[in-house]
């Protein structure tokens, strides 16, 4: 095996017989870690090129152009960053410094929203931490990156096979002089559920200790109960807490008034009493229209202290006019996305804004040139990520009729498609509209959302009306989501539950008006620590322990295809969706600075059982990897 390793190695190869390279090339003797590595690696590309990739149609795998080397000039001095001031002075500073800027600042959610509201949230750790440092250097301005948090932590797990944890201390390392941000769902952390009161504390901690400095924390009710913990707890840990109120409705509409614009103003003044350091606005939906904007934002200048952050979704077209408008008002802060992931579902383009607000005292203080660069990096990226595009490539304003969060859009029209309503999908979204009216006209995002969701889906499926239900409630089954959000378990609505709707969805089953964590037993960190060690046979960090109680099957399901292939995170994007063409070389960096040679030679032809033999050159050896065609 040794003869073997020397007799592939590169500088054997090309002729160079000065021996020194075996003196100092470990990994020559390093047999058993590199071929067993190695080997779970081919059986990951022959399993996706054999048997494809979840959510991917295409038989072969396209031809991608590499990505443009991205060169931004370092700068000698480090500027004052929102990062510096919250390492030296605290999150209280950050607070003064922010309101004390004169240019409008940015969040940019490229790593975050806009990959979970474009692309299902399927962008790799690979392809964030490859541009994460020229980030940094390209944009040394920016209040924050959003990179961490939402739907990203589960979906890491579930369907890209990696660790968000890494993910997190990756970009941490590539970006130490921009502020992380994260969105947090308060009581329900980064699930869809209630977690009691010492998991939402633990996680707070590990995520701080991991490198987040702003936590977004919102509630998908509204509900302040919910996130006061929440707050405390990222204040305990010195970071950002910006408490954050979802937008709904219209505060200019004359016929809707439960969410006017003293609703937002007086939930602000809570959340500065609880201790946020900053007011996020949050529109989830991308329902702000411009003029309200300017009174929404102004009201809240007028009247909180704290500085606003404001987030929106370009979906109706109009996010730059949006931003102008609350810029005019004196919005602080606003949350942008790199062109080439931006627009539609996303959040406006970066770009644009920058020109649309033209030379002035608020114009944001971004280098086009480098962003362009970075621009450029994403473009070609977004490519690998073609089958989970949403489909949406047009401006919607539709959206101010049915307020589906841009996230939830190709999520519910999957779950529509799975129980056969493709085609009924414009009813589906009428009567996701009809059913917030049902529940009270409420918040819906991550998870109340789904709970509007899934109801629509049921009473489509079963030809129901509004009548319908009150008529024929007892004899019907609703979904579990619809019963327990009745039942109190995401907490309380603005103005409650309208009574008649919840007696016939309830059928007699208990309720809540308490905070669901006031009622939940601490979890036993030790306890759960011993019963995962057992599960997966190693005693398991903090940060897994974490990830366990959160999604339990989701996280033991990753620990197995882990064993099973390796760490597959370092494979390119393509070769991870798509596997390998026949006589495609690819290089894989097994660890820092070794890089593999593959080659796939042959594919051989099922046997009767449905076998095939891949024949794999591995940086000159020949290896052949069985794998079962499941087609
Ligand atoms: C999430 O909770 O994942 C969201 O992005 C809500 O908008
Ligand atoms: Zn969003």
């Amino acid at each position: 095996r040794f003869l073997e390793n020397v007799l592939a190695h590169d500088s054997f190869q090309s002729g160079e017989f000065n021996t020194t390279f075996i003196d100092t090339t470990p990994e020559l003797f390093d047999f058993p870690r590199v071929s067993d590595r190695s080997n779970k690696m081919l059986k990951y590309i022959g399993e996706v090129t054999i048997n494809g990739f979840p959510g991917i149609n295409e038989e072969r795998k396209p031809a991608f152009e590499k990505p443009k080397e991205v060169f931004i000039q370092s700068t000698r001095n480090i500027p004052v960053t929102a990062k510096t001031i919250l390492d030296t002075q605290g999150a209280e500073a950050v607070s003064e410094w922010v309101k004390n800027q004169d240019a409008l600042l940015l969040t940019d959610t490229t790593f975050r929203d806009a990959h979970q509201s474009l692309l299902a949230t399927r962008v790799r750790t690979k392809d964030l931490v490859g541009i994460a440092r020229q980030s940094e250097l390209a944009m040394p301005h920016l209040f924050s990156s959003e990179m961490w948090g939402g739907a990203t932590f589960d979906v890491a797990y579930r369907f890209l096979n990696e660790d968000p944890w890494e993910r997190l201390k990756l970009i941490r390392e590539a970006m130490p002089n921009t502020l992380l941000q994260m969105l947090f769902r308060g009581s329900n952390a980064v699930g869809y559920q209630n977690y009691p009161d010492n998991v939402i504390e633990g996680f707070i901690k590990q995520a701080a200790q991991n490198g987040v400095d702003v936590f977004r924390i919102f509630d998908s009710l509204n509900w302040l109960p919910q996130m006061e913990k929440s707050i405390q707890a990222v204040r305990d840990n010195g970071k950002i807490a910006e408490g954050t109120i979802c937008y709904t409705g219209d505060v200019l509409s004359t016929t809707r008034t439960k969410y006017d614009i003293n609703y937002y103003v007086e939930m602000a003044l809570e959340l500065e009493k609880m201790g946020a350091h900053i007011i996020g606005i949050k529109d989830m939906a991308g329902l702000l229209k411009p003029q309200a904007a300017y009174h929404l934002i102004s009201a809240l200048k007028d009247k909180v202290s704290l500085p606003i952050h404001l987030h929106t979704h370009d979906t109706s077209g109009n996010g730059i006019i949006t931003y102008s408008a609350a810029t005019r008002a004196g919005v602080d802060i606003v949350d942008v996305a790199i062109s080439s992931l931006s627009g539609n579902t996303s959040q406006p383009s970066m770009g644009s804004l920058y020109y649309a607000l033209g030379e002035g005292e608020r114009t944001p203080a971004i280098n086009m040139k480098n962003v362009q660069q970075i621009n450029h990096y994403w473009e070609s990226v977004r490519r690998y990520y073609a089958p989970f595009e949403n489909g949406m490539n047009a401006p919607h304003t539709e959206v101010y009729q049915h307020e589906m969060p841009g996230g939830q859009y190709s999520n519910l029209q999957q779950q529509a498609k799975a129980v056969g309503l493709e085609d009924r999908w414009y009813e589906v979204k009428q009567v996701y509209a009809d059913v917030n009216q049902m529940f009270g006209d409420i918040v819906k995002v991550t998870p109340s959302s789904k709970v509007v969701g899934d109801m629509a889906l049921f009473m489509i499926q079963n030809n129901l009306t509004e009548e319908l239900i009150y008529e024929k409630g007892d004899t019907l089954s609703f979904p579990d989501s619809v019963v327990s959000f009745f039942q109190g378990d995401l907490g309380q609505p603005t103005g409650g539950f309208p009574p008649q709707l919840k007696e016939v969805i309830l059928q007699g089953k208990p309720s809540i008006e308490v905070r669901p964590g006031s009622l939940a037993k601490p979890i036993d960190f030790d306890e759960t620590k011993m019963e995962l060690a057992k599960l997966i046979g190693y005693e398991p960090s903090q940060e897994e322990v974490l990830s366990y109680i959160m999604y339990p099957q989701v996280f033991l399901d990753y620990r197995k295809m882990n064993d099973q292939f390796g760490e597959v995170t370092i494979l390119d994007t393509p070769t991870f969706f798509y596997g390998m063409r026949l006589n495609e070389t690819i290089n894989i960096e097994l660890s820092k600075g070794k890089v593999f040679k593959v080659r796939l030679d042959e594919i051989g032809e099922p046997d009767l059982e449905g076998n095939r033999t891949l024949f794999f050159n591995f940086n000159g050896q020949r290896r052949e990897i069985v794998i079962n065609d499941t087609h």
